[in-house]
């Protein structure tokens, strides 16, 4: 299977980053985390994206806050679907990095998630690997019943509470 790389800005958007390991563990799905930043190591972001489907990447989830244009400067390097994450790591509570990640120029595209939506990032990424890999679309399946499963429990929770 093709791996998942993870870019965050600082370590400080870890947080945000394990929602999207948590859901990448459960599935399955390999990947490899770094701490790139666009301004303060562009070289480096830069030669991970220029590199990343040699070095066998399938999907790319970058997170960052703030004037968050890391996703952007993946995606400008490389044809590989690239997840953006917008942080909510300053005063203005997230809003900046939504914009700065989710208004690219046509010709460039991120598919941006919620603003610290890691677990949606991650399952966006599990949703493309699993095109081509009909086991990992089952696991996506299973989870998807799980999850409603999960739903269906609070619901009779509530309605017994509440539906006299
Ligand atoms: C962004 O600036 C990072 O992605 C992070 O969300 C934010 C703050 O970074 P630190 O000052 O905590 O390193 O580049």
């Amino acid at each position: 299977m093709k791996k998942v790389g993870i870019v965050m800005g600082s370590d400080s958007d870890l947080p945000v980053i394990s929602k999207a390991t948590d859901v990448l563990t459960a599935l399955g799905i390999p990947f490899e985390a770094h701490v790139y930043s666009a301004h303060r190591t562009p070289e480096q972001a830069r030669d991970f994206a220029l590199n990343a489907r040699a070095n066998g990447f399938g999907a790319i989830i970058a997170a960052a806050g703030m004037a968050a244009h890391l996703a952007g400067a993946i995606a400008a390097n490389t044809t590989l679907p690239v997840i953006g994450i917008p942080c909510s790591s300053s005063v203005l509570d997230g809003m900046d990095a939504l914009l700065s990640t989710v208004m690219m120029p046509s010709g460039i595209p991120v598919a941006t998630v919620a603003v610290n939506g890691g677990a949606n990032a991650a399952l966006l990424c599990a949703q493309i690997l699993a095109v081509e890999d009909a086991e990992l679309a089952r696991r996506l399946d299973e989870k998807r019943q799980n999850d409603a499963a999960k739903v269906l429990e609070k619901d009779a929770e509530i309605a017994a509470r509440f539906n006299k």
